[in-house]
Formats: structure tokens, C-alpha cells, sequence
């Protein structure tokens, strides 16, 4: 009995599919695409998620499981986090990539990360140039904060009527550090340069575009040998030649980015 149930709903299964198939040629999707992603532990592990420009990623899982999505530095359980976007059960979390590079998250639920091999790194727009767009946001979708070396010049470009603000902390209430650019109407494009490592947090003011539009994310601006790494430092010798005299070993712990 329960094979044959089994069976039919195979049946079943595969009859949509043929018939699926041999609908009507299904449009293209719609870009920016929205991407679901089942979010569980998964020992055989998550491949490279391969999203393209603007796509949204949504992290999905049931309510009888407990799980969270959190933003780290670096793929791995142990990298620094960056955002988290939700905890709980019965997950839905709509994340928005508007930067090319690679995002790596992971789920920080007990051992779901180090044992369930909950993470995953997701590959947005590999070809693309340092263009963040720069939109209101629909579909609720939050922007994940993208990790760009000192000295990094990204250009903000936007369609709608919007500005760029430099904020005190990544939410909607926060307090105006620096106009990075006026309210214009677009489509408009502003490359700003970031020469000071840490976190940058950045939102637009227009009137509920931060908080019905979610348009505020973060930068972090990792040190690099452009700037913001001690001057010792800036030039590393790729061979270091044999010592005179062995120096005592006296690297600097790597700098901690501001959360
Ligand atoms: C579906 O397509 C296949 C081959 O393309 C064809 O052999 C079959 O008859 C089609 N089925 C229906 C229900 O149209
Ligand atoms: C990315 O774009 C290509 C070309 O438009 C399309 O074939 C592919 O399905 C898209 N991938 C995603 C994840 O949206
Ligand atoms: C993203 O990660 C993939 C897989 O590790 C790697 O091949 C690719 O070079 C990375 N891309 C960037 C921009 O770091
Ligand atoms: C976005 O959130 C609002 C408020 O929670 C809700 O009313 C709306 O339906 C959501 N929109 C989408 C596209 O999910
Ligand atoms: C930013 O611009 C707004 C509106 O033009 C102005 O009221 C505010 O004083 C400016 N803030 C800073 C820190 O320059
Ligand atoms: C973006 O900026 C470049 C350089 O100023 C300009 O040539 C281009 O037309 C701009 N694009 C838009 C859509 O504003
Ligand atoms: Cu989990």
C-alpha cells in the first residue's frame, strides 16, 4: 500500500514534469532574479552559489527548525561576522547583493556550521565592474554589506530620486556623519572613494527609502598596502632574504575591523 502510494505519487511527479516540459516555451526569467536557497545543515555541503547582478538571494527554512543567517569576513565557522540578518524557526530572508564579489554566511546555530556544513559562499556578479547598485528595495529584500580593500573607489548608481549618507550605525534612526551626496534624480552615478579602513556605514535620506526601501548597508573597508595599514608594514617582501641576525618576531596582530 505504501509503495504504491510511492509509486503514484512518482506517477505524478514525473507526469508534471512532462508536462511542464512540454508547456508553452516559459518566458525568461525576470532579472534581477530572486533566488531561493533551502537553508539547512548539509554534511555534502553547499556548492558556490552563482547569482547574477542584482539578483536577491532568499534564505528559506521550515518552522520546526531553528536556524540564522549570519554575514561572515571570510568563508568558514570562525571567520568574524559581519551582519546577521535573522534567528529563528520558519526563516525567510530576502538578501540583495548589489556589489560584484564573493559573500560568504553561515548558519551559527550549535554545531549547524562546524558539523552541518551550514554555510555557503554566494558569487554575485563575477564579471561585473565597482558599480553598487543603488535601489529601493521592493521585495524587502536586506543589503548585504560588502568588504572592499583601503583604497577601494565604488560608484553608486541609481535610477531613482536618491542621495548617499555616511551614518554612525547600520539602521534608519541613525545620526548624519557626512553627506556623501545630494538628493538628484538619476539615472545619476558617484564614485566615492574609501581611504579609512572600518566600518562605513551608509543609508539614503530620502523619506522612507532607508526604512520601507531598506537602502542602507554597510562597507568595510579591510587595510590594505594602498592604505590604512601600519607604514612598517605596507610593503611585505614577498622572499624574505636570510636575516643577518635573527630579528625578533614582532608581527602586528592582523587590525579588527569595527563591527
Ligand atoms: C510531450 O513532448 C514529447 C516530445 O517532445 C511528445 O512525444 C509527447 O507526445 C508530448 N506530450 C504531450 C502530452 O503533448
Ligand atoms: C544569470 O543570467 C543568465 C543570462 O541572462 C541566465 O541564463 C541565468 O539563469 C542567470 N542566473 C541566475 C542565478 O539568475
Ligand atoms: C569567489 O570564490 C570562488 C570560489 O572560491 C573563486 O574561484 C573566485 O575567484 C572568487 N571571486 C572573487 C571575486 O573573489
Ligand atoms: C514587505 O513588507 C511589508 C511589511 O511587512 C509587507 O506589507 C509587504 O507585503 C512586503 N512586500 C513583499 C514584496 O514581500
Ligand atoms: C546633510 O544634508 C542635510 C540636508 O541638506 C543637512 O540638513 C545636514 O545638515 C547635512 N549634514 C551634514 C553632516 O553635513
Ligand atoms: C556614469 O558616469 C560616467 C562618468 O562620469 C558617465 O560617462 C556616464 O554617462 C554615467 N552614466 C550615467 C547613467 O549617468
Ligand atoms: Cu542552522
Amino acid at each position: 500500500m505504501r509503495t504504491a502510494l510511492i509509486a503514484l505519487a512518482l506517477v505524478a511527479a514525473c507526469t508534471g514534469l512532462v508536462a511542464a516540459q512540454n508547456a508553452t516555451v516559459p518566458p525568461p526569467p525576470p532579472l534581477p532574479a530572486v533566488v531561493v536557497l533551502p537553508w539547512n545543515e548539509r554534511p555534502s555541503g553547499y556548492p558556490l552559489m552563482k547569482l547574477n547582478c542584482s539578483d536577491v538571494l532568499r534564505f528559506k527554512w521550515g518552522s520546526n527548525n531553528r536556524h540564522d543567517v549570519i554575514q561572515t569576513i571570510a568563508p568558514g565557522c570562525s571567520t568574524p561576522e559581519v551582519k546577521e540578518f535573522f534567528e529563528g524557526t520558519g526563516g525567510d530572508v530576502p538578501v540583495y547583493f548589489s556589489y560584484p564579489g564573493n559573500y560568504s554566511f553561515k548558519c551559527g546555530v550549535n554545531r549547524h556550521c562546524p558539523v552541518g556544513r551550514q554555510r555557503v559562499v554566494v558569487g554575485q556578479c563575477p564579471q561585473g565592474p565597482d558599480v553598487l547598485a543603488w535601489t529601493f528595495r521592493r521585495d524587502n529584500s536586506t543589503y548585504a554589506p560588502i568588504i572592499v580593500p583601503c583604497g577601494a573607489k565604488i560608484t553608486f548608481f541609481w535610477t531613482g530620486r536618491h542621495d548617499v549618507v555616511q551614518v554612525d550605525k547600520p539602521s534608519c534612526d541613525a545620526t548624519v556623519i557626512k553627506n556623501l551626496t545630494e538628493i538628484v534624480q538619476g539615472p545619476y552615478n558617484q564614485t566615492i572613494e574609501f581611504t579609512t579602513p572600518g566600518a562605513h556605514h551608509l543609508l539614503c535620506s530620502v523619506p522612507n527609502h532607508c526604512t520601507v526601501g531598506r537602502m542602507v548597508t554597510t562597507v568595510h573597508v579591510v587595510p590594505s598596502e594602498v592604505c590604512g595599514m601600519p607604514p612598517r608594514k605596507a610593503t611585505p617582501p614577498v622572499h624574505k632574504p636570510p636575516p643577518r641576525r635573527a630579528p625578533p618576531s614582532r608581527r602586528l596582530p592582523p587590525r579588527k575591523l569595527a563591527q
